[in-house]
């Protein structure tokens, strides 16, 4: 079902028309209202009076997560904070929160992008809906909620963690859909099968995922534990929260529509800034069409991906790729450079390996050394009767172990060109979400 059928099939001329009048209005705007922009369009010599709009926004030096640091909390605002009507914040790790506001107008886009994201999803009116995303300034929670709302679907607004409630609510109220983080829908398939839930006992149809990187092993665990269809929910706070972009139910694996009528993307090379052709990978930058209180222009995400148009299928907006990383994720490990998430590629590649994994840089001396955590599948420890904690000791006593462990170290060598040693761990043993995003690299490097 598509939410806005108009706008999401708005041919392509018309679709660029529209984005290029946005653009100008925006710059306008912004010009009018932010002297943190005033000086950018001054230093790149753009008078926004002739400003052309598409084709001069490489013009513009790119907005970085810094640049929000050095105005906190409210320099990049171009309302009158009285017009703000809601504040959240990203989910930076280090340094001051990243703050963003909206206006009324901006809520109602935030909650038109997620439900036309839910109706891509497969939700529909009527049906009941668990959101397992946190509630408070996190995006995710509220974001998804009034966008739920907007489709008319009933919203159960449980917030992540709590297990035990998550479960019972899925028993008692029977919801079709649950929202979550990847992680954290494995954890709910896993506590299922581990408490005898059957997938029965539930009436689950849908799960819509985001917030966090995530693969095709993840996906199956998913949708096989939980007996739903799996879709990707892609957004950050700086731009408006979930719903930048979503992948379609029915075309799932082949990437994310972009609702680009309001976010502008961009992919550029992380090194140069330079755009990068289409379906290349590079560091995704948006730009925001029509928010009030903080439009955002050119936002280095820091999030790599690809994006490329594929006009066979329902909607003409441009779909994105998986997040294959962050530009400041990638480790340079003696001279190499590499990004965590091409081991995902491998452990994808290897049935006895589970959807569990955890990738460690560490310095030893001078040297840099990586190492990969993983669990294996359960299915290979029942076969050789293991359920306990896994050792490099037992590993060491079963060959099919020790094969296993071989030969995923040779894939990474050929693959990555990296030697790392590789840990096989015995299920439950690596770190689960506990409801909200979960890291599965550690770069400890900077620690000794
Ligand atoms: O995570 C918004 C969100 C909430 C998206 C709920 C989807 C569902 P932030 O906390 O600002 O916003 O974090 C944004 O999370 O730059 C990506 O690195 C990562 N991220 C978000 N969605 C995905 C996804 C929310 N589907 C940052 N796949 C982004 C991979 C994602 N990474």
């Amino acid at each position: 079902m598509l939410f806005s059928p108009e706008i999401e099939q708005l041919p392509l001329p018309q679709l660029r028309a529209l984005q290029n009048t946005r653009l100008k209005e925006q710059v306008r705007y912004l010009n009018a209202r932010v002297p943190f922009y005033q000086r950018k369009f001054a230093e790149a010599g753009i008078d926004p009076t002739t400003f052309r709009g598409l084709e001069d926004l490489h013009k513009i030096s790119f907005t970085r997560k810094s640049d929000f640091r050095d105005n906190y909390p409210f320099g990049l605002f171009a309302v009158p904070e009285t017009e703000v009507s809601r504040l959240h914040c990203s989910s930076g790790t280090t340094g001051k929160a990243t703050v963003v506001g909206y206006t009324t107008g901006d809520l109602e886009i935030f909650a038109e992008v997620v439900a036309r994201s839910l109706a891509a999803a497969g939700c529909r009116p009527g049906m009941k809906m668990q959101n397992a995303y946190g509630y408070g300034l996190f995006t995710g929670g509220l974001g998804i909620h009034y966008g739920a709302e907007k489709l008319g679907l009933t919203v159960i607004p449980v917030s992540g963690g709590s297990t035990d409630r998550q479960l019972q609510l899925l028993q008692d109220f029977r919801p079709e859909i649950i929202c979550a983080t990847p992680s954290y829908a494995q954890v709910l398939a896993e506590e299922m099968l581990k408490r005898g839930i059957a997938p029965d006992a539930i009436n689950l149809k849908f799960a819509v995922l985001g917030a966090e990187p995530w693969t095709e092993a993840i996906r199956q665990q998913v949708e096989s534990g939980l007996r739903v269809q799996a879709t990707n929910i892609y957004g950050l706070s700086e731009i408006i929260g979930p719903g930048v972009s979503q992948e379609d139910v029915d075309e799932r694996g082949t990437g994310s529509y972009i609702w680009e009528d309001h976010f502008y993307p961009e992919v550029v090379d992380r090194l140069t800034g330079e755009p990068v052709a289409e379906g290349e990978l590079g560091v995704l930058v948006f730009s925001t069409l029509t928010k009030k209180a903080m439009p955002i222009l050119r936002y280095w995400t820091g999030d790599i991906t690809n994006i490329y148009y594929n006009h066979s299928v329902k909607r003409t907006h441009v779909k994105m790729g998986p997040i294959r990383g962050r530009a400041d994720d990638m480790l340079i490990i003696r001279g190499v450079n590499f990004f965590p998430t091409q081991v995902e590629d491998i452990i994808a590649s290897l049935p006895e390996v589970s959807a569990y994994y955890q990738v460690v840089a560490t310095r030893r001396g001078s040297l840099d050394e990586v190492e990969v955590n993983v669990e294996v599948a359960e299915h290979v420890l029942r076969e050789i009767g293991l359920f306990d904690t896994l050792t490099e000791e037992l590993v060491q006593q079963h060959d099919c172990l020790m094969k296993l462990k071989g030969s995923f170290a040779k894939k990474i060598k050929d693959n990555i060109g990296l030697s790392m040693r590789v840990n096989l761990l015995g299920c439950g043993q690596l770190p689960r979400s506990e409801g909200g995003k979960l890291s599965r690299v550690k770069d400890l490097r900077d620690l000794k």
